[in-house]
């Protein structure tokens, strides 16, 4: 076990444990939290990989300071639910409107456990290489669902303007089909709708438990701290220098993977 202040200069999440610490030691915790259940992961690439399109500034308050708060927020309220602090990211978020996370903690976990599970994808959606046209059967697909390639980026594009306030717009794969989604805040596609409190099935059990059938493929955040100190309020600039950096490789992965 790593004394605190090992783990202040060892661990390169620092700030999470520190942030974790104090709750465990109010309950009289003998156990040091040296661990933390979620980490922010390092970039794919370097702060300014991604220039002139998206710049360095952008991405170290992005990543190091948004993205972080999302972990570090996520860990905290975890810090009592143990069960919940084991599962992966992407089965926490999964599981976010079922009877799994109780309803008290819900709204934390969809807001930073959505944060934490979107950004992870979206920096993985973006490459120094990046930009031009899908390949292969993503694009295929892509002409077959929405005519041609243009058309796809003009609606994507459209949907993503359109997120009134926070949020973002997403390709995701459904039943075999690509459709174009916007979600507010950190939601994500991959957390099921919430559900009426009163949902039955035809024997009168209610249910509670029911999985969102979509995968993202391509995600966009406009919220406002992914583009201010560039564009300011010019979010359309935004989305047009973006397209410059998508990581069609990473897409077409997820496309092959999730498409059945
Ligand atoms: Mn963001």
């Amino acid at each position: 076990m790593l004394t605190r202040r090992q783990a202040i200069k060892t661990t390169a999440l620092s700030t999470a444990a520190i942030t974790v610490a104090p709750v465990m030691m109010a309950q009289n915790n003998p156990v040091v939290a040296a661990e933390v259940a979620f980490k922010l992961p390092r970039l794919p690439y370097a702060l300014d990989a991604l220039e002139p399109h998206i710049d360095a500034r952008t991405m170290e308050i992005h990543h190091g300071k948004h993205h972080k708060a999302y972990v570090d927020n996520l860990n905290k309220v975890l810090a009592e639910h143990p069960t919940l602090a084991a599962k992966s990211i992407e089965d926490l978020v999964k599981d976010l409107n079922t009877s799994a996370v109780p309803e008290k903690i819900r709204p934390t976990v969809r807001n930073n456990g959505g944060g934490h599970f979107n950004h992870t994808l979206f920096w993985q959606m973006m490459s120094k290489s990046g930009g031009g046209e899908p390949k292969a059967e993503l694009a295929k697909a892509i002409e077959l669902n929405f005519g041609s390639f243009a058309e796809f980026k003009k609606k994507f594009a459209e949907s993503a303007s359109k997120v009134f306030g926070s949020g973002w717009a997403w390709l995701v794969v459904e039943s075999k089909e690509l459709k174009i989604i916007s979600m507010p805040n950190q939601n994500s596609p991959i957390s099921p709708d919430v559900l009426p409190s009163e949902v039955h099935d035809s024997s009168g059990k209610k249910l509670t438990f029911i999985h969102s059938t979509q995968q993202p493929l391509l995600g966009l955040d406009v919220w406002e701290h992914a583009y201010y100190l560039k564009h300011q309020n010019r979010r359309v600039d935004y989305i047009a220098a973006w397209w410059n950096v998508v990581n069609w490789d990473f897409v077409g992965d997820r496309y092959a993977k999730y498409k059945s």
